[in-house]
């Protein structure tokens, strides 16, 4: 569906009511999705703190809307994720990460509170940026990103992006981010982790 038949259809009236500061949507239109340490397995480090992990441990949940159907291209789509404080050994919770399916879709975050780290991976670098109350992150075209909760109080953070971007988590599965952040002596560091090497025959 383009953008202009999704419009004759659905007016897009006000479709949710958010507390900023909350970081909460309330609204029919709003969806929620809850991700617990058993669907992250294979991403933290440390297998056997993992293992001895509870798995029912809720590690984020997401509230979103989709004013048009995923993959209308030109629309937008409009959400909050809530990180909770919690490690896996010394490896902080942190979101699954992805790419977007459609490779050069980009993205707004806005931290609401709490303190991360959001870790970015295009095809040349790995790198990352603090997030804090106020703090505005635009993340480029072609970039996977994952957040990390280096605090200790729930980080959360509203997030715009393309209706047609998708989501494609395999990479980051297989792959990781080149990064990785870990509790150290003196707070949260962020550490190079090698990529495996893939055979490009
Ligand atoms: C969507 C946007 C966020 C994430 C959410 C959970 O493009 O980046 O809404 O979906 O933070 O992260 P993940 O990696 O599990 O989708
Ligand atoms: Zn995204």
């Amino acid at each position: 569906m383009n953008l202009r038949d999704a419009a004759a259809i659905h007016p897009f009236p006000g479709i949710a009511q958010l507390e900023w500061l909350a970081g909460q949507m309330r609204g029919a239109a709003v969806r929620e999705s809850t991700k617990c340490l058993s669907q992250l397995a294979g991403l933290f480090q440390d297998q056997s703190a993992y293992q001895a992990s509870d798995p029912q441990s809720i590690v984020y949940r997401v509230q979103w809307c989709e004013p048009v159907s995923q993959g209308t291209e030109g629309g937008l789509f409009w959400g909050v994720t809530h990180i909770e404080p919690g490690r896996v050994g010394e490896e902080y919770f942190m979101t699954h990460g992805h790419f977007h399916q459609e490779r050069d879709r980009s993205e707004f975050y806005g931290c609401v509170k709490g303190e991360g780290i959001l870790l970015l991976k295009n095809e040349r670098q790995s790198w990352h940026e603090s997030m804090r109350a106020g703090s505005l992150h635009y993340i480029p075209g072609l970039a996977a990103h994952r957040v990390i909760n280096t605090g200790d109080v729930p980080l959360v953070f509203w997030a715009c992006w393309p209706s047609d971007a998708g989501h494609d988590y395999g990479p980051i599965t297989t792959d990781g981010l080149g990064l990785r952040v870990l509790r150290g002596d003196t707070g949260p560091c962020v550490v190079a982790v090698p990529v495996p090497a893939r055979d490009t025959q």
